[in-house]
């Protein structure tokens, strides 16, 4: 399903002087708006394969119709949501739920849609039909050799199809751990998924990265053996540089600070990649910025002064990915809300005054640091990031846009009401 450029241009047309309006206020009150647009521009995320399709709980799962059935039809989605908010041109593929049997032509498809391939996921946390060994007791860290072989070995195959596709990274998540006390030694798992991870590294092409993602919990409840920052910084940092470590914002015990992770972890170089998303108790996988968008503004302020430090480019020097996904809302509505609201606290972040941030901070005036930061996140700056949209050929509201088209209606009629997309 394609909306046509004079479309888009219709509906920008009808909602224009509005935001003229509105834009031109912001302009003259923000100095450097037009380096903030170009950045802003710029900034492309990963939209994850398995979130085009309505996500299930353990309880039950209510697919929205209409989805997409084969890798094809996602990256049509994600080419349809790119030509709405021209921030969405990457995709992260899973293995095995994406199989792309004709990677030059996929390839050709992705590209077609300016679409390029964000990091390469693997799957160890489930058994595939036909698979000889169990991951019951964990995949990496198992205490059977032949497991981990084949761990390996399937994350090596993972690296060749990502090769094949244009990739030049594989996020490594581990549901490996133990859900009682005594079930395993924390030692030799951890020394067993080292070896591991050492051989997947040792096959990564030399401008690939490895990002190696952590999770508190879930689905082992006592123990994961990649549980938080602190392990996945020691694995990276023994794998050596091309490994780093990739931070998914619902995979933190209640109350973590953050953004004191990412800022140290970019200090250090070690910080890879993101997955966004929003949490209120766990790994919930909500709508960025739904529930917790002061959190995520303070940790776009951290990536934007630490990214400045190390001189790194915003747009391309780390990951950007989405890992959200959803049982209530239309898959494709909810990832518009989540790369604008990416957007939105990118765009306030490069608002904070950064040398009146330092001043203050150098002279213990917490009120003013406050006062700063504040002022920046209280500023509503969607009209800077639909004025990005607009000059990339975008929607003004990708959302109204995509409402008015009635697309989904569009995809049921064309792909039927019981389609089910492959995903969690
Ligand atoms: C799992 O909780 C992690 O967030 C993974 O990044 C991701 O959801 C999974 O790899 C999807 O395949
Ligand atoms: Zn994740
Ligand atoms: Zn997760
Ligand atoms: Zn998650």
């Amino acid at each position: 399903m394609q909306i046509d450029q004079n479309k888009i241009d219709g509906y920008n047309g009808q909602a224009l002087r509005k935001h003229e309006r509105a834009l031109a206020y912001l302009q003259g009150e923000i100095p450097h708006a037009e380096e903030v647009l170009r950045l802003l521009g710029e900034f492309q995320v990963a939209i994850p394969s398995w979130a085009l399709g309505t996500g299930g709980t353990r309880f039950g799962r209510f697919p929205a119709g209409g989805e997409p059935r084969n890798l094809e039809e996602k990256i049509e989605d994600i080419g349809l949501l790119h030509r709405l908010n021209r921030a969405s041109g990457a995709i992260s593929l899973h293995i095995p739920w994406d199989i792309p049997e004709d990677p030059a032509h996929i390839r050709a498809l992705a590209a077609a849609h300016g679409i390029r391939f964000d990091a390469m996921n693997s799957n160890t946390f489930q058994d595939q039909p036909g698979q000889e060994h169990s991951y019951k007791f964990g995949s990496l860290q198992h205490v059977n050799r032949d497991v981990r072989k084949q761990a390996i070995e399937h994350n090596i195959e993972v690296i060749r199809q990502g090769v094949a596709l244009g990739s030049e990274s594989l996020t490594v998540w581990l549901s490996d751990g133990s859900c009682f006390p005594g079930q395993l030694s924390f030692r030799k798992a951890f020394e067993n998924t080292l070896e591991g991870l050492s051989e997947i590294y040792a096959e990564l092409p030399d401008h690939w990265k490895m990002f190696v993602e952590y999770k508190a919990f879930e689905p082992n409840f006592y123990s994961t053996t990649v549980g938080d920052w602190g392990q996945s910084y020691l694995f990276a940092s023994k794998l050596g540089k091309k490994a780093y470590t990739l931070v998914d914002l619902g995979h933190h015990l209640p109350n973590a600070n953050i953004e004191q992770i990412v800022s140290l972890l970019l200090m250090e170089g070690k910080l890879g990649g993101f997955h966004f998303n929003d949490s209120k108790y766990g790994d919930d996988d909500l709508t960025v910025g739904s529930i917790k968008p002061y959190q995520l503004f303070l940790i776009f302020c951290e990536l934007v002064d630490g990214m400045n430090a190390r001189n790194m480019k915003h747009a391309t020097d780390l990951g950007w990915m989405i890992d959200a996904s959803h049982n209530v809302k239309d898959p494709l509505e909810d990832l518009l809300q989540s790369v604008e609201a990416i957007l939105i606290a990118y765009a306030q972040a490069l608002l904070v005054d950064r040398a009146a941030l330092t001043a203050a901070q150098e002279r213990n005036d917490v009120v003013a640091a406050q006062e700063i930061l504040q002022q920046a996140y209280r500023t509503d700056v969607r009209p800077l990031v639909a004025e990005a949209r607009l000059r990339a050929g975008g929607a003004l509201s990708p959302l109204g846009v995509y409402r008015g088209e009635k697309v989904r209606s569009g995809l049921i009629s064309r792909r039927g009401v019981s389609t089910i997309a492959t995903g969690l």
